[in-house]
């Protein structure tokens, strides 16, 4: 019999897994992780280390159950569209369907985000023929907000190609703004009633100072890098977002789903290995924060393991921070 997970410690150890978006669904809380390939590869700036090609899916009965590893949900050759690299995931519920987002490249090595749908939250998932048209970058994440409204946020500097996208369209050697000009916004876009398509031209998420000043693109510790994750807290919406090069987990609130946002603080200090990334669910009355590190592997780069510890809010609803390695 497998032992219940404890917090701070791998969901699973007989794969690699990173990236997690929890949700519940039908009373379960579901992890969708990038599966990381057992191959340990050579870490470059543009994320060539990882060359993910399948989705598994994760489920937890309740905290004091074991993890069930529901099998490959997605394959990489099983969308047309792709070429490789599938990277971190979201999944999202509608009218009967459970829509898994997920981003990859395409054949001209363009991350691209696609969706594929399944009436069983652990897949398997049928992928559209296409990307959704108009999409670009990495990362998705979805919002269903209360009022039945979806949103997806997406973006990633780096590998994760944001920077080409400065014009809105792609520009192969485009560069990142100076270290003195705003930085680059993750973007927003409805999604359409089905899920799957962009119900507008997705626009860039504004993130500020307290003081209304757009953070700088110099401002490693705060300003935007990838990994968005928007979930709502006391009526407000709360964007957090990995920092990338200083590997912090840090939000932004705001009481518009679109923002502007008001940068407030971090959520989750260094992990083990380079990249950090995350989401925040409700369960029950509590709230829990998942996330990965590269302790499983000793520290590989594309070797991670999703973990998960419970997250609480200050009376004024700030997040109170986490150290991954204390108690
Ligand atoms: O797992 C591949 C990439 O690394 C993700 O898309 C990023 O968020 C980072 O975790």
């Amino acid at each position: 019999m497998t032992p219940p997970v404890k917090p701070k410690e791998p969901l699973v150890t007989h794969i690699y897994t990173a990236d997690p978006s929890a949700h519940v669904f039908e009373g379960k809380i579901y992890i969708y992780p990038s599966h990381d390939v057992d191959e340990v590869l050579e870490s470059n700036d543009n994320g060539d280390q990882y060359a993910m090609e399948d989705y598994h899916i994760l489920s937890l009965d309740s905290f004091d159950s074991p993890c069930v590893d529901h099998g490959v949900a997605l394959h990489l050759k099983d969308i047309p569209w792709a070429s490789k690299q599938l990277w971190a995931p979201d999944a999202a519920y509608k009218n009967g369907t459970y829509y898994l987002f997920f981003p990859a490249r395409d054949h001209d090595g363009i991350f691209r985000i696609g969706v594929a749908t399944s009436s069983s939250p652990s897949g398997p998932f049928k992928p559209e023929p296409n990307y959704i048209p108009g999409s670009f970058s990495i990362d998705p994440a979805v919002l269903v907000d209360d009022d039945g409204q979806s949103y997806i946020y997406f973006g990633g500097l780096w590998g994760g190609q944001l920077e080409k996208w400065q014009t809105g369209s792609f520009v192969a050697d485009a560069e990142g703004p100076d270290a003195a000009a705003p930085a680059l916004g993750p973007r927003v876009a409805l999604l359409s009633d089905d899920m799957l398509t962009f119900a507008e031209t997705p626009k860039e998420i504004l993130i500020v100072d307290e003081e209304g000043n757009p953070l700088l693109a110099g401002d490693e510790d705060r300003r935007y890098f990838e990994g968005p994750w928007v979930h709502k807290y006391n009526g407000l919406y709360y964007l957090s977002y990995s920092t990338g090069s200083t590997h912090c987990l840090v939000y932004a609130v705001s009481p518009n789903p679109q923002g502007p946002f008001v940068f407030k603080g971090t959520i989750l200090t260094p992990v083990i290995g380079w990249t950090t990334h995350h989401s925040i669910v409700q369960v029950g009355e509590k709230w829990y924060l998942f996330y990965h590190d590269s302790s499983l592997s000793g520290g590989v780069d594309n070797q991670r393991c999703v973990k998960y510890t419970e997250l609480h809010y200050n009376e004024d609803g700030t997040i109170i921070t986490i150290d991954p390695y204390k108690d």
